[in-house]
């Protein structure tokens, strides 16, 4: 079993409907900020937006870095920045990161505004969608910046369901969207590291296999973090690791081994940090 493949197949119908709308809203935008999970910044990147934004300013968030080895996510910046793409990772709900936005968004945005003025124009408010996977923090973000509860937000993936306008201040006006997924990952890992990290309904995924990945994951890299978290003897086989923490902490019924509790726990644990803050996408260049 632990090497089958690991599909994840979902219907994305209300992500093309998601996707038409914001083709069309694209022509009005100024800038384009995309949020991506700091722990897995590559396999948070939607491939369908780099279509979507052509040739806008874009500034990318790297959201939920207190979640993520924080050494690493320094070279993600390095390695996402280039000319037309500015990179902040934040902690969206401890930070204060509204400044940071301000002035990400001045400084990407000051050509357009200085050409505006020189044509006379009068200075509008700079239009930014914010765009991600579901459950990434668009709707957190947007929130924090407006410090009103505009949007509604949730630690699950699909809860914001329509494009939303919130007017920041005179300069700014942030679009809020649905978190959009794509048809097929092209690789099976990208849809294993989203559906770690929340992004894919748990309903909908092979637990126990994405589990086992986890764990084979943490055995490399994150030996100690298990050790310390679950006080049991390391192995290779992830299922027996698995099994072992079942044993410690007494998921049993019947007799029998409770697997289903013992993998929801897991992965609750993992998502909820209590092994510390882990990567899982290192940048080619580390
Ligand atoms: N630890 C941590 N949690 C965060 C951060 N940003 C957002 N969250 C949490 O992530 C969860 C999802 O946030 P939302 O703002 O609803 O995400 P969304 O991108 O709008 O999700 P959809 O509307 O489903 O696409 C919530 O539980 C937030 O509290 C962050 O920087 N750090
Ligand atoms: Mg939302």
């Amino acid at each position: 079993m632990e090497n089958d493949k690991i599909r994840i197949q979902w219907f994305p119908g209300h992500m093309t409907k998601a996707k038409r709308e914001m083709q069309d809203k694209m022509k009005m935008v100024d800038l384009v900020i995309e949020l991506r999970d700091a722990r897995i910044p590559n396999a948070s990147k939607n491939p369908m937006i780099e279509e979507l934004i052509q040739q806008k300013p874009r500034l990318i968030i790297l959201s939920k870095k207190d979640k993520a080895d924080a050494a690493i996510t320094k070279a993600w910046i390095q390695t996402l920045s280039n000319a037309s793409t500015m990179v902040l990772a934040l902690d969206i709900i401890t930070e204060n990161i509204t400044p940071k936005i301000v002035k990400a968004v001045q400084t990407l945005m000051q050509a357009k505004i200085e050409r505006m003025i020189r044509r006379g124009m009068k200075p509008r408010a700079m239009r930014a969608m914010v765009v991600g996977v579901p459950n990434v923090g668009k709707s957190t973000f947007i929130n924090k910046i407006s410090k009103k509860k505009i949007a509604v937000t949730g630690d699950r993936p699909g809860v914001t369901k329509s494009l939303q306008w919130s007017k920041i201040n005179k300069d700014l006006e942030l679009l809020d969207t649905p978190g959009v997924l794509w048809p097929k990952f092209e690789d099976e890992r990208v849809g294993i590291l989203l559906a770690i990290t929340g992004a894919i309904r748990d309903e909908i995924l092979p637990l126990e296999e994405i589990a086992a990945w986890a764990m084979r994951y943490l055995l490399q890299h994150h030996a100690q973090a298990l050790t310390k978290r679950y006080d049991i003897a390391l192995c290779s086989d992830p299922y027996e690791m698995l099994n072992r923490i079942a044993q410690k902490r007494g998921y049993m019924r019947n007799h029998e081994i409770d697997e289903k509790r013992t993998i929801e726990t897991f992965l609750r644990e993992l998502r909820d940090d209590k092994l510390g803050p882990i990567s899982w996408e290192v940048p080619d260049a580390v």
